[in-house]
């Protein structure tokens, strides 16, 4: 199997039926991924040590979702000059906008790219990495273009009663 270009983290494995969304539509878009949890809080020493060693791998963009104090995808912006894209994960006591506003509040410097909330987010985590990717890569850029123009096909002119 080829090399994952996509590091997709999570805080915790609740957070993959969401994150996941993520990984379909990278494979969709034949871009490799890999997926790990790391979590800023649980597992601080596995923070630290992701993004050297996926970098390593091969990665070369990285998906960090995370709920309420959502503190990954941030500090893995610190540690790392890898693009990262946060998702902000739904919450059931304040619906996501404790992890929203905890990801996009970065300080100068420290730019994380924040998704909406939820399954639109993650499947837009996605597709705002291959985006990433298709700057160097002129197959992915022409999947990419493939993909979103299938999309914009399928939207009928008018509603229909159902
Ligand atoms: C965060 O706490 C995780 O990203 C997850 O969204 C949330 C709840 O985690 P669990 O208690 O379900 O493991 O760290």
């Amino acid at each position: 199997m080829a090399e994952a270009a996509v590091g997709i983290i999570m805080g915790s494995q609740s957070d993959w039926p969401t994150l996941k969304g993520a990984a379909d539509v990278l494979d969709e878009l034949q871009v490799p991924w890999e997926a790990r949890i790391v979590s800023a809080h649980r597992t601080p020493d596995r923070l630290w040590s992701y993004a050297p060693e996926a970098a390593a791998r091969g990665v070369r963009v990285i998906v960090a979702g995370a709920g309420g104090a959502a503190h990954l995808p941030g500090m893995m912006a610190s540690k790392t000059r890898m693009p990262v894209i946060g998702v902000p994960i739904e919450t059931r006591a304040l619906g996501g906008l404790d992890s929203l506003y905890s990801i996009v509040q970065m300080p100068r410097g420290f730019p994380v790219a924040t998704m909406a909330i939820g399954a639109a987010g993650a499947v837009n985590g996605g597709l705002m990495a291959a985006a990433i990717l298709a700057v160097s890569d002129e197959a992915l850029a022409g999947r990419l273009d493939a993909w979103r123009a299938a999309l914009s096909a399928s939207i009928p002119e008018a509603p229909q009663d159902v």
